[in-house]
């Protein structure tokens, strides 16, 4: 049995629309894994001032293997697509985060599912509101709904 989990993607570095495109199709070559949907891009002016704009999409996947087995993937096409890691949040080719993975919560030091930022990022909430039903809701019982109304859909621009 497969699990949907659902991806954001990120870049801000060497054309971020390219980097994201590459990284849908990487995304489907994944072992064990397809891709099932792709939001559009958005851009949006980074949390942290004084870096280049961001372009973010979410990623809708069916996929076989355990988590923690798909962040290493995630983190491999990463590192192929010339992430390097220099400081917390710096600027990036391209940044893969497990939103979602089914219903589970997960927590241990190199995962935490959901996503810890997820529910007050607009370059996050309404990408992923393009893939899910309209009565979607987190594993913690949270609606897609309530946590849009809390994150008002300013600052981002659809591509
Ligand atoms: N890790 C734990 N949980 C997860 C998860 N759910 N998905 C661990 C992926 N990784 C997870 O990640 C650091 C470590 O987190 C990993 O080794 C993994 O084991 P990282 O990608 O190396 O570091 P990072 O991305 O710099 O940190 P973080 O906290 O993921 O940053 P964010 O939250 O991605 O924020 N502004 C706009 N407009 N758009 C953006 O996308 N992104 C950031 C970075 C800042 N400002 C932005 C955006
Ligand atoms: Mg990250």
């Amino acid at each position: 049995m497969s699990t949907r989990a659902y991806i954001g993607l990120g870049s801000n570095l060497d054309q971020p629309a390219d980097q994201l495109r590459s990284a849908f199709e990487a995304l489907d070559l994944i072992e064990g894994t397809r891709l099932a949907a792709a939001s559009a891009l958005y851009t949006s002016d980074s949390l942290l001032p004084g870096q280049p704009r961001y372009t973010n999409a979410v990623a809708a996947l069916d996929t076989h293997l355990a988590p923690l087995d798909l962040l290493d993937a995630l983190q491999a096409i990463e590192n192929d697509q010339g992430r390097v890691r220099k400081e917390r949040w710096g600027p990036r080719t391209l940044d893969l985060d497990v939103l979602l993975f089914g219903e589970q919560v997960i927590d241990v030091p190199r995962l935490k599912v959901p996503h810890y930022h997820m529910q007050a990022r607009p370059f996050v909430l309404y990408p992923l509101a393009e893939l899910v039903p309209v009565d979607f809701q987190l594993a913690d019982g949270r609606s897609l709904a309530q946590l849009l109304q809390d994150c008002p859909f300013v600052g981002l621009e659809r591509l």
